[in-house]
């Protein structure tokens, strides 16, 4: 055990304690019956919280810890000690991890593969010996320059190839390590100007890529989700898997809708001009939800900020529509978040994540009532009410025409009034609960 965290109490559910303790997420509180740790399915994102050295453009580290650079495989596994011992103080069941984030890159494919390989070793007697589970694992395609024009997207073949190897490494990983899902988040599928872009060629190469990517995956019997994590911009200008809607156009074009889901992340709809439930909604609706990051942006700096979740009513209406569409099966809320750059202490770590949980916690408590209660659902219903009668009914089935509705539109002098969206009202009916 590494003892960077010595100083802090494991984490309990403790509404009126003075010191730090959960204020709202009791793991073992029954919500809609089922336990709230399994309908929230915490994870921490090694990367942010143990591999981030708390840079930003104008000044480097700001973070002491122990292991960084983290370069060698001693600090590489000093980090684990690290991480285990804070997911344990945390009590969350699930970690997520890149290749790039655990293990220093090595000289060559191989060396890469067997350092992974060892840590993954390491990381499974961590996670036998009462660690969390993997809810997802993926490979970080974006931070070495030989990806800095894509990587199944690259005009380069051999980029390409690498990156084959590197998804076939980091699926193998998951898939020994139990891992529940494997992302794919494409960093730098995407370009920076078209005058040096075949955009249709690289379209084709990603479908291609992704194609290969499911094979594998069948091929090995990894039962998990592949995943595809949408955002719209950043790193790249334009980004091929801009949004839920992008990706799934995508997916269907290649005939992969029935195999590959979505990791939402709260802050890339945002960026994307959506609200993170319109984005899972949208999901819900064509069949593709999967997982969440769930992080929020600076609403004023308009950049993917990563930060932790501190509103309760805009988490309230994810979560809404997370249960609405039956909740999580393999996936769960994953914190792609880290804290800020001067939060310097153990603590901050700890507390962000503590905080971050019981705004979940809340914001599911919410939600379930809400749909418990059905009163935002009878408002809807009632919206769309006209829909059940049989004329209406008639009208969506196969053999009507444009041409019958029309003239029976004509025969019953149809002239149809507008009525209230009420907007204000279920607003307001949302902040009772909130
Ligand atoms: C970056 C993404 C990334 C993915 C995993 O914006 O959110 O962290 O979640 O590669
Ligand atoms: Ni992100
Ligand atoms: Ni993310």
């Amino acid at each position: 055990m590494s003892g960077y965290f010595k100083d802090i109490a494991p984490m309990r559910f403790a509404p009126d304690a003075e010191g730090p303790a959960f204020r709202a997420y009791d793991p073992d509180e029954v919500v809609l019956g089922k336990r709230m740790d399994q309908h929230l399915r915490f994870a921490v994102a090694y990367w942010h919280s143990f591999g981030w050295e708390g840079g930003d453009p104008f000044g480097g580290r700001t973070f002491d810890r122990p292991w960084f650079p983290a370069d060698t495989m001693d600090l590489a596994e000093a980090r684990a000690d690290a991480a285990f011992e804070f997911f344990r103080i945390l009590g969350v069941p699930y970690f997520c991890f890149h290749d790039h984030d655990v293990r220093p890159e090595g000289a060559t494919l191989t060396e890469s593969r067997d350092r992974l390989n060892r840590m993954a070793d390491i990381f499974a007697r961590k996670m036998a010996d009462g660690g969390p589970k993997l809810l997802w694992g993926t490979a970080n395609l974006f931070s070495n320059r030989r990806y800095m024009a894509g990587a199944a997207t690259n005009p380069d073949p051999e980029v390409f190839a690498y990156s084959a190897a590197t998804v076939r490494d980091c699926l193998d990983v998951t898939h020994r390590l139990g891992g529940e899902n494997y992302v794919l988040w494409g960093g730098r599928e995407g370009y920076e100007t078209l005058l040096n872009t075949d955009l249709s060629q690289e379209l084709d190469h990603m479908g291609r890529f992704l194609s290969m990517v499911v094979d594998y995956k069948h091929k090995i019997g990894f039962k998990g989700t592949i995943l595809i994590e949408p955002k719209p911009q950043e790193p790249t200008k334009h980004q091929y898997d801009f949004d839920v809607g992008t990706v799934y156009g995508f997916l269907s074009r290649h005939g992969l809708e029935g195999e590959v889901k979505v990791n939402i992340e709260q802050g890339h709809a945002i960026l994307a001009g959506h609200s993170f439930e319109h984005e899972i909604a949208l999901a819900q609706a064509l069949g593709i939800f999967g997982s969440i990051d769930m992080n929020r942006n600076d609403y004023q700096s308009g950049w993917d900020t990563d930060q932790f979740p501190n509103n309760v009513p805009e988490v309230a209406l994810a979560y809404y529509e997370v249960l609405k569409g039956g909740g999580f099966t393999t996936g769960g809320t994953n914190f792609d978040a880290k804290v800020r750059r001067q939060s310097l202490d153990p603590e901050d770590l700890v507390m962000a994540h503590a905080g971050a949980m019981d705004v979940c916690a809340r914001g599911l408590k919410a939600a379930a009532k809400m749909l418990e209660e059905d009163r935002l659902e009878a408002a809807r219903r009632a919206r769309y009410a006209g829909w059940q009668e049989g004329w209406a009914q008639q009208m969506l089935k196969p053999g009507t025409t444009l041409d019958s509705i029309a003239d029976a539109a004509i025969d019953r002098g149809l002239n149809p009034q507008p009525r209230s969206g009420r907007q204000e009202v279920l607003e307001n009916l949302v902040n009772r609960y909130v």
